[in-house]
């Protein structure tokens, strides 16, 4: 009998003697995708030839072997995707477009610039999502688009809006899956601004009028993500989480919670129950700020096991798109990949089995001591066992798959 078979077994007899089935766990596992996000691979530079990032964020590191091109991103995904298991769909922004040379900018973008990533999806049974792409551009450089008082800056981004949704419907279309479209407005002033509102309003004004096309599919989910701050843009963001949770539960859209932005006290994992008892649907960009919004690669830590718990224990499976937003340029891309995607999907496994009920049981009674006390041994129960069977299952490898890493790099990551 394999090791992995046999710590199975006793895992299957652990849970089972708290009332959790683990063969359920794993097929509930199989119903979440994760939505990865292209930007990991070549620190959210995109094919415009653009060398630095604006927008207020910022990918540290120059570790070799960043990807250069539509087709070393797509080896590179291709590489990761075979290291993680279960279901993903593909997270793309704007700034990706392949327009074969020509100069194509943000407002004349159009499907036909995504067609061979929606041939590559489709082979591969995948879904898209997408992203209009607001910064590391000449008319973002003042601090604002969809909010600026600038009329044609203002329209031009609108227009950019309103493709971006005609890209996302045609995703829909050819690959017959729901295609989540978020909208991520850097828009804010680094110092003291006089007029807080009146951004607020163009912006608003702006939306509406991106979202006044009509006759798209609904299976086209737009979101609104909020933020707190970024770099150089410190003291005022227009979209504030009140400012997008409000137009996203007004407007009914998804609101897109990023764990990186919020002070840092505040927690996503708290916000989900809170929201949904308003907004139909969540989207969250699962990241890891470390003392700001730094999108540290995602590890298995408290937080995201609570996220993950958050869904589960609320059943919100069917009304939260989780999605992945992190980038690190300090190590090798295509592990910063897998080792967040698997963290997202272990920490999914760990919550799908957690013993729920029992600690619930034990809140309506009142006992505050069992529910502390049953919630800390839950902690080590051994679904490190259970996620070992699910990628043996999967013909996936364990703890090795970073060999399999090590070795693409030497062979193909260092020829960069
Ligand atoms: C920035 C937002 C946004 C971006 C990506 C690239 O703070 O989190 O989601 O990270 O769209
Ligand atoms: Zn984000």
């Amino acid at each position: 009998m394999s090791i992995n078979q046999r710590g199975f077994d006793y895992a299957k007899e652990r849970y089972a003697a708290l009332g959790v089935n683990v063969e359920r766990a794993m097929e509930a596992l199989d119903r979440i995708p994760i939505s990865v996000h292209c930007w990991q691979g070549d620190d959210v530079l995109g094919f415009e030839g653009e060398e630095s990032l604006s927008g207020g964020i910022a990918a540290t590191g120059n570790y070799p072997g960043r990807a250069r091109n539509a087709e070393e991103l797509r080896q590179d995904i291709d590489k990761a995707f075979s290291l993680i298991p279960g279901p993903k769909k593909l997270n793309l922004h704007a700034l990706y477009a392949e327009t074969g040379g020509k100069k194509v900018d943000r407002d004349a973008l159009r499907p036909e610039h995504f067609q061979t990533w929606v041939a590559w999806a489709k082979e591969r049974d995948l879904g898209l999502d997408f992203n209009p792409s607001f910064f590391s551009h000449k008319k973002a450089e003042a601090g604002f688009t969809l909010s600026s008082a600038d009329e044609g800056v203002r329209a031009f981004w609108i227009e950019h809006g309103k493709r971006s949704r005609e890209i996302a419907d045609s995703f829909v279309q050819a690959l017959h899956k729901p295609c989540v479209n978020n909208f991520w407005m850097p828009d804010g002033y680094k110092d003291i601004p006089a007029d807080l509102s009146a951004p607020r309003a163009r912006m608003v004004e702006s939306l509406d009028a991106i979202f006044a096309e009509k006759g798209l599919s609904p299976e086209v989910l737009d979101a609104l993500e909020s933020k707190l701050f970024g770099l150089g843009l410190e003291s005022y963001t227009v979209g504030s989480h009140e400012l997008m949770y409000g137009y996203a539960l007004s407007r009914g859209k998804l609101y897109c919670l990023d764990a990186g932005h919020f002070h840092p006290l505040e927690y996503i994992s708290d916000k989900i129950s809170a929201c949904l008892q308003f907004c139909p649907r969540l989207l969250l960009h699962v990241s890891r700020g470390v003392r700001w919004d730094s999108d540290h690669v995602i590890v298995l830590d408290n937080e995201l096991e609570r996220i993950a718990q958050e869904v589960v224990r609320g059943g919100y499976e069917q009304r939260v798109a989780i999605a992945l937003d992190y980038f690190d340029a300090s190590i090798n891309r295509v592990a910063a990949w897998v080792i967040g995607v698997r963290n997202a999907k272990k920490a999914l496994l760990k919550a799908l089995l957690e013993p729920y009920g029992l600690l619930r049981q034990a809140e309506l009674e009142g006992d505050y001591s069992a529910r502390l006390a049953l919630g800390e041994e839950f902690r080590t129960l051994p679904f490190g066992e259970v996620w070992n069977m699910y990628l043996e299952r999967k013909s996936m490898p364990a703890a090795n798959w970073l060999d399999e890493v090590k070795a693409y790099e030497r062979d193909v990551l260092f020829h960069r």
